[in-house]
């Protein structure tokens, strides 16, 4: 047992129970029979599909062992599939009441809504299967690894995903009975880009196939899972409010990991481009012969990335996303901090669309654009990193600067996904969309240059060509440490 003091409440980590948990697991008998039952299906999912080529490596991971915000987490090196998954939820607010939609004030559900039910099934399982499924995409980047510490971190970032899928599956089991149950066995069948069996959402089912994906996918579409979860923290359904809660502790080592792997890369662009004195961002040809990626290529991955992660927050206008605010079940993000009647009944927002060949502002009525709204909260959460990459840029005295395509770039779902925009955000014809898609996704040859690059540096302390190292070693440790001891 570890005790955790936080305002006067202790919470009990207990990690004698097969199933790490602060939620008096074993008291629960039902519940812990059924997650039992679930457990060695999860096992086996992740020795099939978790990370390829590692399941017997020793890697220094972080446990979760608390909740409280200071000193929830111990380092050491396990074995991946020994690691301690386990279902902790963030401390009860007392008084706590349903921040938005037509129950507003009214006292947080501690048990299911009946009228809400399917509504609320359907966001867990969405939740849920994201999980996995990132697990799943990057399952083939141990080997590649560009150093220990990326492996590391790749590692950390796989597991705590397979944590936030025990989370949600936590939820399913003891707030939904028997379909609750089938849901969390669905979640170990589906698999990234199966034909028969695909993840729901789009951006899950695109392959992860190099580093610069992973950080731009750690970056980007983890912050769809920080967005999503902060508005899923707003709940009125208290439970899953305070696993959201929990998982956003956890997601921010993961936006780290993805800020500052693009952030190194660009530093070894642009000091091997210094070194070799090379000023033209874009003589593209002798940039690569350094071991480097160059500028340019960069920002078509960081397009690509982008566009399918906006995707992800569905249509701009969507009855769904009035239905889950308006019922309480999803609020916007930091609702209790806008300043607003948090019912939205007379208000409008302004959305962006395409009439007749242009694009447009209307104001359409804000519960209508509840999606539109995270989604725009989102893009201005991605912009702060990218400042910070131009910094480095700007600091090595090379002339580029990593933008944002516009909202309509490359959409496949909502109010651009039929038309052809442009990163500057110019409609064009199909024909020019396809002449010139290869200046704005990368192309064909550019997967190539990437995929040759990726070669592995397992040595401690080493790093391969194309990533700086990293300012402070994990846990303070130093540079030459041993973050993992392959089996
Ligand atoms: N691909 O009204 P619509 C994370 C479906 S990431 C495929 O437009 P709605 C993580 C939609 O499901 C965070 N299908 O949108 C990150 C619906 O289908 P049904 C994940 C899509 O429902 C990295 C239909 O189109 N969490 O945690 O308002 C690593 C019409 O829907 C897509 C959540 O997403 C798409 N891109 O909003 C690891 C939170 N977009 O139901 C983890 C929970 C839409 O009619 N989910 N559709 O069959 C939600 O809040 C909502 O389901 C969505 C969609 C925001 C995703
Ligand atoms: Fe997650
Ligand atoms: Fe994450």
């Amino acid at each position: 047992m570890g005790a955790i003091e936080q305002k006067d409440v202790v919470f009990e980590v207990n990690y004698e129970d097969r199933i790490p948990n602060n939620i008096n697991l074993s008291e629960d008998k039902q519940l812990q029979r059924a997650l039992e039952a679930w457990q060695p299906n999860y096992l086996d999912w992740w020795r099939d599909m978790g990370p390829e080529g590692f399941q017997e490596a020793d890697v220094y991971l972080r446990t979760a062992v608390g909740v409280d915000p200071d000193g929830w987490a111990v380092f050491d090196h396990v074995k991946m599939p020994d690691y301690r998954w386990g279902i902790l939820l963030a401390p009860k607010e007392e008084g706590r009441t349903i921040p938005c939609g037509k129950h507003k004030g009214e006292p947080a559900w501690q048990e299911v809504p009946g009228e809400y039910r399917a509504l609320l099934r359907r966001l867990i399982v969405v939740q849920a299967d994201t999980e996995p499924a990132s697990v799943e995409q990057q399952r083939y980047l141990g080997k590649t690894a560009p150093s220990q510490y990326d492996m590391r971190n790749l590692f950390q970032v796989n597991v705590e995903e397979g944590r936030h899928l025990w989370a949600m599956v936590y939820l399913l089991v003891k707030y939904f009975g028997r379909d609750g149950r089938e849901e969390a066995q669905m979640l170990l069948e589906r698999r990234s880009a199966d034909e028969d069996k695909p993840r729901i959402l789009g951006a899950f089912n695109e392959e992860t196939p190099d580093w610069l994906s992973f950080f731009m996918f750690t970056y980007f579409t983890d912050r769809d899972g920080k967005m999503q979860l902060a508005a899923l923290a707003q709940s009125g359904f208290d439970p899953l409010s305070r696993s959201c809660r929990f998982m956003l502790m956890e997601e921010a080592h993961h936006l780290f990991v993805g800020e500052t792997g693009v952030g190194r890369t660009i530093e070894a662009t642009c000091a091997a481009m210094n070194k070799a004195g090379i000023t033209d961002p874009y003589d593209i040809e002798a940039i690569r012969k350094l071991g480097v990626v160059d500028l340019p290529t960069l920002q078509k991955k960081a397009n690509f990335h982008m566009s399918v992660t906006r995707d992800l927050f569905g249509s701009e206008i969507s009855t769904n996303g009035a239905n889950a605010f308006t019922a309480g079940l999803k609020g916007r993000y930091e609702e209790t901090k806008l300043e607003d009647d948090h019912q939205l009944h007379d208000d409008t927002y302004p959305v962006m669309q395409v009439e007749d060949g242009t694009l447009v502002i209307n104001e359409v009525p804000a519960l209508s654009a509840i999606n539109s709204r995270l989604l725009d909260d989102y893009i201005a959460d991605c912009q702060g990193g990218i400042n910070r990459w131009n910094k480095i840029i700007e600091k090595a005295g090379i002339d580029f600067t990593l933008q944002q395509p516009h909202k309509g770039f490359n959409r496949k779902i909502g109010e651009f996904g039929e038309y052809h925009i442009t990163p500057e955000g110019e409609l064009v014809s199909e024909t020019q969309w396809q002449q010139n898609k290869d200046n704005w996704l990368p192309s064909a040859a550019d997967y190539e240059f990437i995929h040759q690059l990726m070669q592995p540096c397992a040595e401690a302390g080493q790093y391969a060509s194309w990533i700086a190292p990293p300012r402070v070693g994990i846990n303070q440790q130093p540079g030459d440490f041993e973050y993992v001891k392959l089996g």
